[in-house]
């Protein structure tokens, strides 16, 4: 492995038939070999074969932490070395750089605009966004690089990214360098209950309707291997919200069944994403399970919390089933089309976070839940009934601060917030798109506080009383 000397600006991709570079340093062969389809193998013997082959790889449920340093070429991720022909950027002269020459120009001439017209000078430069006044007041905040700017070095850490099922969210990101996070991801369709009225037919990533929590950090490698695994023969993909370039990687993940993919996609930016298989037509493959959510943390990490959940909405379109004794629905195209489901539920299914599945709190503690919309259609208007938002990062961006004191938010479909709450007083906490009727077909889910109360915040002569027949107060 070697280490690049940062600032680079490539125009060319992230990898090339002869090199890779990654964060301004070069990965080598490995990353070329898996860009170009050739074979290799990996530390377990298991052969990574070629786009059109049909192979087995680590079974993608077994996931586990592995911070093993790729540099020696022997260990996880392969063989990683530099070709002759492309010699290690090694030289320490600053780097000369095209867009930066034409931004110190853009901005001298803004200098001199503002100068004759008192305006306010934006500097975003190098990494401080400094917003100077005629008056000479200077003011200062942190102002991330341009994704351009993130060159400082290649990435000599691997490791297989822990991927975990809603409700459940992996553990925060503790490295402070950026790694190559392998990730392997497969589809394939089930029969699954999705109410107490139907089953039906379920299309999805992984195990789950919504697909496995993606946890990495940004300026990391996500090195993708995907694999279709429906034998139905549908094609499937991945469109990563979160990955910069053609169809967020689905251009380059279609799979037919059997089909393996290899991709590696740089992210280049911070928040909460949702993905989405992105495969003809679409709206099926959302509506029918293919979605997930991905956090990347910033490079200081998420402040710590007491507990963090995954929740995404969903909705489903179904017609009755032609059998009268079938309880296997059908999807409906033409319900889609009126943007009129008979099911909208919280992580895939009706009562998933309801009677034995709520979530679980105490008095006190701070709770963080990614939400994720995979729609098709509805914007949720998601509140939490009996809880106001201490934070929200609007529309999960994690560059911009978060809003304080929300009671609700909206969702887009493809959208993402992430919310924390603290609650202060036990009892059950519900979670809903705050369109109501949309509680009767399903969008609801339970957090359960325990504890004692802060004296002084909810007052009354009686406790809680039972709420007959009521879907939001357990
Ligand atoms: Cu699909």
């Amino acid at each position: 492995m070697t280490t690049g000397g940062g600032h680079q600006h490539n125009k060319r991709p992230y990898w090339t038939s002869t090199r890779l570079v990654v964060a301004g340093g070069i990965i080598g062969t490995t990353a070329a070999t898996i860009a170009a389809g050739y074979n290799r193998s990996n530390h377990s013997g298991n052969i990574l074969a070629d786009d059109n082959s049909t192979i087995e790889v680590d079974d993608p449920q077994t996931m586990f932490l592995d911070t093993t340093d790729d540099s020696d070429g022997n260990s996880t991720g392969g063989n990683i070395n530099d070709p002759p022909n492309n010699p290690p950027v090694t030289s320490k002269e600053k780097p000369t750089c095209e867009h930066c020459e034409k931004e110190t120009k853009a901005k001298k001439a803004a200098v001199k605009l503002a100068v004759k017209h008192e305006k306010h000078i934006p500097d975003v430069t190098h990494g401080t966004m400094k917003t100077t006044t005629m008056a000479g007041r200077d003011r200062e905040r942190n102002w991330p690089h341009p994704p351009h700017h993130e060159s400082t070095g290649a990435i000599t850490l691997v490791e297989n990214a822990i991927l975990t099922y809603a409700p459940h969210v992996p553990p925060p990101i503790t490295r402070t360098e950026p790694a190559i996070v392998k990730v392997n991801m497969t589809s394939d369709s089930v029969i699954k209950r999705i109410n107490h009225d139907y089953k039906y037919p379920v299309w999805r990533f992984g195990e789950g309707v919504r697909g496995p929590f993606i946890r990495a950090r940004v300026g990391d490698v996500m090195e993708l291997t995907y694999m279709n695994k429906d034998k139905t023969g549908m094609v499937h993909n991945i469109d990563f919200h979160s990955v910069e370039g053609p169809g967020g990687g689905s251009a380059v993940t279609n799979c037919e069944t059997g089909q393996t993919r290899k991709c590696l996609f740089k992210l280049l930016y911070p928040g909460l994403f949702i993905y989405h298989c992105s495969a003809a037509p679409v709206p099926l493959h959302i509506g029918n399970g293919m979605y997930g959510l991905m956090l990347v943390e910033p490079e200081e990490g998420m402040e710590p919390v007491d507990r963090e959940y995954y929740v995404m909405q969903s909705e489903f379109y179904v017609d009755e089933p032609d059998d009268p004794d079938s309880e296997i629905a059908e999807p409906s195209y033409s319900k889609g089309l009126r943007e009129q489901p008979d099911i909208v539920v919280f992580n895939g299914k009706e009562g998933a976070l309801t009677e034995k599945h709520t979530l679980q709190a105490r008095v006190g503690e701070r709770i963080r839940i990614y939400f994720g919309n995979a729609g098709p259609n509805l914007t949720s208007s998601f509140h939490i009934i009996g809880s106001v938002m201490d934070k929200m990062y609007r529309d999960g961006s994690l560059m911009n601060p978060p809003d304080r004191g929300i009671a609700t938010t909206s969702v887009p479909p493809g959208g993402a917030t992430v919310v924390e709450m603290v609650p202060r007083v036990p009892g059950t906490y519900t979670m809903v798109d705050h369109a109501m009727f949309r509680i009767d077909k399903g969008a609801v889910g339970f957090i359960s506080v325990g504890g004692e109360k802060e004296p002084g915040i909810y007052e009354s002569q009686d406790p809680p009383q039972p709420c007959p027949g009521c879907k939001l107060h357990a």
